[in-house]
């Protein structure tokens, strides 16, 4: 439908306003949430995304697009539950301990998002309990770590291990990335994913939960 191709156009374009007005429109004509969801917005991010991994955008047009599809999905998700639209599944981000670095993570998280994920955002800082928490109490069936430092990186063995102990480990994915951390570094401790970008992070995530 043209509409939802324009919708996507918007978002690639990261023009806020115009991805409203193109929302609106598709709602009013009768076309269903999950279609504006799926073949606009998460198209639109897509795209996004690839062009990201190629190089043919960079940080701040991800950013800007980023912001033009929280602003459609601030019209579509109050009318998600009515329409039977669900999310992908729930996965809680955070940057680990000691660790005060948001860029990146942040970036992974609209990604995610803009895929159709819940993402329960834990911040900055995040301690190996937190993290636990959110599996524990929030349900999130993947935990993704962030971390920029070789000193905080340590701290995602750390909650790994947490998990671990506390018995929650097998029931979800730990999925981890940031600049100094590497796939091996990932097999070394025993984490099922690393993702290098932001649009790699949504792939390896739905490879984990078996997603296409
Ligand atoms: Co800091 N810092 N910083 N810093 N900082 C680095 C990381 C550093 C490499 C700079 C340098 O020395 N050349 C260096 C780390 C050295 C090291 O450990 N090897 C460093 C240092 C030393 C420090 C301090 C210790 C400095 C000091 O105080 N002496 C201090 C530490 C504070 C703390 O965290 N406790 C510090 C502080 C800061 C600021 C607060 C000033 C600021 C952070 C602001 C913020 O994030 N809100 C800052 C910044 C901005 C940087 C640099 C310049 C940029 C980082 C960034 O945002 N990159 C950085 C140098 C550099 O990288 N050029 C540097 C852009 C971002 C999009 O990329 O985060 O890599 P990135 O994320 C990518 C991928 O890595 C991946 O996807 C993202 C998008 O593609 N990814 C994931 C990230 N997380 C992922 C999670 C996933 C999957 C993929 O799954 C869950």
């Amino acid at each position: 439908m043209q509409v939802l191709q324009e919708v996507a156009n918007a978002i690639i374009s990261g023009k806020m306003a115009e991805t409203e007005k193109l929302v609106h429109q598709a709602l009013e004509s009768k076309i269903h949430v999950k279609d504006i969801l799926n073949q606009g917005l998460i198209a639109g991010m897509d795209v996004v995304g690839k062009k990201f991994k190629n190089n043919e955008f960079y940080v701040p047009e991800v950013l800007i697009a980023a912001r033009a599809m929280k602003a459609g999905m601030k019209i579509l998700k109050p009318l998600f539950a009515a329409s039977g639209v669900e999310p992908i599944a729930k996965l809680a981000l955070g940057t680990v301990k000691g660790d005060l670095h948001d860029i990146g993570k942040n970036l992974v998280s609209m990604m995610l998002e803009g895929a159709g994920f819940e993402i329960i955002d834990l911040g900055v800082d995040v301690t190996p309990e937190k993290f636990c928490a959110a599996v524990t109490e929030n349900k999130a069936k993947v935990i993704g770590l962030s971390a920029l430092l070789t000193t905080t990186m340590l701290n995602m063995k750390t909650t790994i291990e947490h998990l671990k102990n506390n018995g929650v480990r097998e029931s979800v994915k730990v999925v981890i990335g940031g600049a100094p951390v590497t796939q091996s570094y990932a097999d070394e401790i025993g984490a099922d994913g690393y993702a290098a970008d932001a649009a790699s992070a949504v792939a390896i995530v739905k490879n984990l939960l078996s997603i296409n």
